[in-house]
């Protein structure tokens, strides 16, 4: 196992500004995320972490950095690298590196080899928990560190391609330690994916472009929850929405939202904008480049960068320039232009100008990524009684495979938002909760 790759602070060379543009950034997000701060406050207390290694892999930016300073405040010792080469930003890599109880191996722009390296440094501080967003930090582990395994009492997953992964590995019978759906909680999906993914993605290819929405006819593929967010928040902007869709009752969804849906084969003969959502590959390909009009954007916001096959679209030009800081036009035979944003990677985090998703939303998804750490430790066996490593510390509760996030931990951190917010809701009397129990009243 390597350990050679070094952490943020042996890389740069100003690292004291960068340091403290990082706290800066840190403390402006912090301002508003209630959730973290309450949590926070009961991790310091309580210290449930005592002991414990974490071991993450996410964006590594202002909001994730105080998700990584509230469980190391809760007594973890915590080592983290990003999950996608574009998302750091150095400067709070370098700030979360100065908390003694953080390893902080992020760089922006690293190449797959360093990459792989700053996962290996992770997981060289042999975790006894795992916090992925993409699901690299389990897939390393499980392919080359298997002995780690029986040490490990659980994971979380924080996005939809991770849960994806984990629950095809898991029918495989593959998956052997626990991991906690986070992306599948209605906290995390109804706000991160729908108005996270729907606002970020917009405002990021606005700055990175400087064009407006307003009569575009932007092509949304995928109607899952982040499509939903692209197609209304690009509705609210003045596009004329296209969805593409694979699933009849999404598209039918789609339809009865009063969006056009078409396959993508017409779709891109009438777009100007183009965003995949779908989680899937090939979803823009060869036969959809040569029907596009002159000057089209296209970006990606799903977790990985094999939505538009980029590949194709280079064989296809013969010319290729970078026509603006984040957007490389492709240069067709007979002149036509398409412009690829952030190389066909999250544009919501990559464009060299994204911020990631708004902090409020981000607020919540890390709040329930941090109860799951929570009851991932409360429920497995204590280190002390599994001092020789020979027994698995996972619990009988939550066993080898995908798990649904206990409802009662989403409900936990709605409550605080809503106190938070100073929003105050019913609750249901004992009458209600019994006629809501029972099958023998009819009309
Ligand atoms: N996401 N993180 C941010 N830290 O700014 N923005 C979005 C951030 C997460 C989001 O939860 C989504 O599920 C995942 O990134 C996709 O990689």
């Amino acid at each position: 196992m390597t350990d050679t790759y070094p952490p943020i602070s042996d890389q740069l060379d100003d690292l004291e500004s960068a340091q403290e543009e990082g706290r800066r950034k840190m403390e402006w997000a912090a301002q508003h995320m209630p959730i973290l701060e309450v949590v926070r406050e009961e991790f310091v207390d309580d210290q449930p972490f005592e002991g414990e290694r974490i071991a993450m892999a996410m964006h590594v930016e202002a909001k994730t950095a105080i998700l990584v300073e509230t469980l190391a405040d809760g007594g973890a010792e915590v080592a983290v690298t990003g999950c996608n080469p574009l998302s750091t930003h150095d400067d709070v890599s370098a700030a979360l590196d100065t908390h003694e109880n953080i390893t902080c191996y992020a760089k922006r722009g690293v190449d797959d080899e360093e990459y792989y390296a700053a996962i290996e440094a992770v997981i060289a501080h042999e975790p006894t928990i795992t916090v992925d967003d993409g699901m690299d930090l389990v897939a390393a582990i499980h392919e080359d560190y298997p002995e780690l395994i029986d040490g490990i009492v659980g994971g979380a997953e924080e996005t939809t391609t991770g849960v994806h992964r984990l629950r095809a590995m898991d029918d495989d019978g593959a998956l052997e330690y626990p991991v906690f759906a986070v992306n599948d909680t209605p906290m995390k999906r109804l706000f991160d994916n729908v108005h996270g993914t729907g606002e970020s993605s917009l405002a990021s290819i606005a700055m990175t472009t400087n064009l407006s929405w307003a009569g575009k006819n932007v092509v949304v593929a995928g109607f899952g929850y982040c499509g939903k967010g692209v197609a209304r928040k690009a509705t609210g902007q003045n596009a004329n929405v296209i969805v593409t869709e694979v699933e009849p009752r999404r598209a039918l969804e789609a339809h009865m939202e009063g969006y056009d849906v078409m396959p993508m084969s017409e779709a891109a003969e009438v777009g100007d904008v183009f965003l995949t959502t779908t989680g899937n590959r090939d979803v823009i390909v060869e036969e959809h480049f040569e029907r596009m009009q002159d000057g089209v954007l296209l970006a990606n916001a799903g977790h990985f960068d094999i939505e538009i096959d980029l590949e194709a679209l280079d064989g296809l030009a013969v010319d290729r320039y970078e026509a603006r800081d984040g957007v490389e036009a492709y240069e067709m035979a007979d002149g036509r232009r398409l412009n690829v944003i952030a190389e066909g990677r999250l544009v919501n985090l990559a464009a060299p100008v994204s911020l990631g998703h708004p902090v409020e939303v981000m607020d919540q998804s890390f709040g329930i990524q941090a109860v799951c750490v929570r009851e991932l430790v409360e429920s497995a066996e204590p280190r002390s009684a599994n001092a020789s490593g020979d027994e698995p510390r996972a619990s009988d509760e939550y066993g080898p495979g995908v798990h649904d996030v206990p409802d009662d931990l989403d409900k936990e951190i709605a409550e605080i938002k809503l106190a938070a917010e100073g929003v105050e809701f019913d609750s249901l009397t004992d009458t209600q909760r019994e006629y809501m129990g029972s099958w023998d009243h009819g009309t």
